[in-house]
């Protein structure tokens, strides 16, 4: 699908610095973006692996992954499409651990989520380490909604939405950047939305 720059554009009136340029406050609504059919998938099945560049590539089921420490984010989140949702409260665990138990090697410099529908999605390392990644099962005190990601989506608020990959299952670490699903269809490598990095060739 080709990307036409600033089609969804709407104009920001909300409180000055906490939107980013050119995002507007959806309110309470949430709205669900999918380019795949919704799969259904039990607690049971689910797993998510660390692998690639580590020295020790690990797979957690849903119950090895919930015994991990209890993390939660509180804040907000941006899609590319334009839409701020504020106040977020998700739980689940931190990226941080689980790359702790794998053991990235010294040459690992970018990581590609996968989600099981084969979505996938780009990051430097360092975007998912330093408490600022984590793989979440809950949302707004409830369990996360099958069209939200559930049972388990990877969380990356400081970045675009579309780097938050539902129904997540694999983080492959990488030496080299391999771009992802929306990254080959013309969204930005590394998709800041304070600096507006919506699609390539965006400072
Ligand atoms: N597996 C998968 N993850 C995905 C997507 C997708 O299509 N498939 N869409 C991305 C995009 S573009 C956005 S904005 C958010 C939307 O999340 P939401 O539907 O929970 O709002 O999920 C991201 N993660
Ligand atoms: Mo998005």
């Amino acid at each position: 699908m080709p990307v036409t720059r600033g089609f969804f554009r709407k104009r920001d009136e909300s409180p000055a610095g906490r939107l980013p340029p050119g995002q507007y406050d959806t309110g309470s609504g949430w709205p669900v973006l999918t380019a795949e059919a919704t799969p259904r998938i039990e607690p049971a099945d689910w797993s998510i692996t660390v692998d690639g560049l580590v020295e020790e590539p690990t797979t957690w089921s849903w119950d090895e992954a919930h015994r991990l420490p209890s993390a939660t984010y509180s804040g907000d989140i941006h899609c590319v499409t334009t839409w701020s949702k504020f106040d977020m409260v998700f739980r689940g665990i931190s990226v941080d651990d689980l790359l702790a138990a794998a053991r990235p090697r010294p040459e690992a410099r970018y990581v590609l989520a996968h989600s099981s529908t084969g979505y996938t999605t780009n990051l430097p390392l360092e975007d998912v380490t330093g408490g600022r990644a984590w793989v979440v099962w809950e949302a707004e005190g409830k369990p996360l909604s099958r069209e939200h990601g559930g049972p388990a989506r990877l969380l990356v608020p400081h970045l675009y939405f579309w780097k938050s990959a539902k129904w997540i299952s694999r983080l492959e670490l990488l030496a080299e950047d391999q771009q992802g699903f929306w990254e080959r269809n013309g969204y930005h490598d590394r998709g800041d939305p304070w600096r507006e990095q919506r699609y390539q060739g965006d400072a």
